[in-house]
């Protein structure tokens, strides 16, 4: 299984509000070190947990070198300027006749409330992995960041995967319809910084209302600052072991209940391979 990400920013916060700003880089917190910080995480804990399965991560670099918004004027018809690097290393892999069962590239996954639609391409090359995947997060409770529904065409790094590798990659990529350009509000602008990732603390939080009060976990956030208002070192203590708890337990299987709750338990068979 091959999992990717890019892991460069854009140059050019070309969709800023602030003109000022169009050639100013992105921090891109969220696109793309988000997936790279997941996969990050992933490789850390395959390393603990022995498995059957061979999984290769790869980074592509310049996947977000497409042609300025301002610049359009300047487009030679048919020009490809995004996903530079996954296209040259679909052309030139790593080892000779680099082959996958499928790939999931990941991209803009981190902040709050993203949500992730079927995507054009990915339904088009590889509509199985996106069946499998989309079925899979409804099943672990995450319908509110899956959505069943189609989105448009994204030309990501899973497209040259796709077409010149011929590996079925699909794109889990954030996408708000809601928004101008498609992508969410931060979206190329000097703005993806870290305060759009949604740090494990705050997912800790939302899925653990029922085991302590909002009181206690303001406690907990407040530990380290230098004026420890409300730090009740009860609350403290009570929450670093509900975080011990959880770290053994992920190893068994930690399951998450929509609705702001979860409950540990270990995982059945069947869920140990769904997760
Ligand atoms: C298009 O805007 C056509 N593709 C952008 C994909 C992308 C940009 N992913 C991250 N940044
Ligand atoms: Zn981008």
């Amino acid at each position: 299984i091959m999992l990717c990400a890019h892991w460069d920013t854009r140059p050019w916060a070309d969709s800023d509000p602030d003109k000022a700003n169009h050639y100013k880089p992105v921090p891109g917190a969220n696109d793309g070190g988000s997936g790279v910080g997941i996969l990050l995480e992933i490789a850390r804990q395959l390393s603990q947990v022995p498995t059957a399965l061979g999984v290769d991560i790869i980074l592509f670099d310049a996947e977000d070198y497409g042609r300025h918004a301002d610049e359009w004027r300047d487009a030679v018809e048919g020009e490809e300027t995004w996903a530079l690097g996954s296209k040259h290393w679909a052309h030139n892999t790593h080892v000779k006749n680099y082959k996958a069962r499928f790939g999931i590239l990941l991209d803009i996954i981190g902040a709050p409330n993203s949500t992730f639609y079927l995507g054009g391409y990915s339904m088009q090359y590889a509509r199985e992995i996106v069946a499998k995947v989309w079925n899979c997060a409804n099943r672990l409770g995450y319908s509110k960041y899956f959505k069943m529904y189609e989105g448009g065409l994204i030309t990501d790094d899973h497209v040259h995967v796709n077409r010149i590798l011929g590996i079925p990659c699909i794109d889990i990529i954030n996408c708000d319809p809601q928004s101008p350009n498609g992508f969410g509000p931060h979206h190329h602008t000097v703005k993806d910084n870290m305060d759009w990732i949604d740090a494990f603390e705050r997912n800790f939080k939302c899925n653990s209302t029922n085991l302590f009060t909002s009181k206690e976990y303001t406690s907990y956030r407040n530990r380290n600052r230098k004026w420890k208002i409300n730090s009740n070192p009860d609350a403290i203590a009570k929450i670093d072991s509900l975080k011990g708890m959880i770290k053994t337990a992920t190893k068994d299987g930690l399951l998450f209940i929509p609705g702001g709750s979860f409950y540990v338990r270990s995982a059945t068979p069947e869920e140990k391979q769904l997760l």
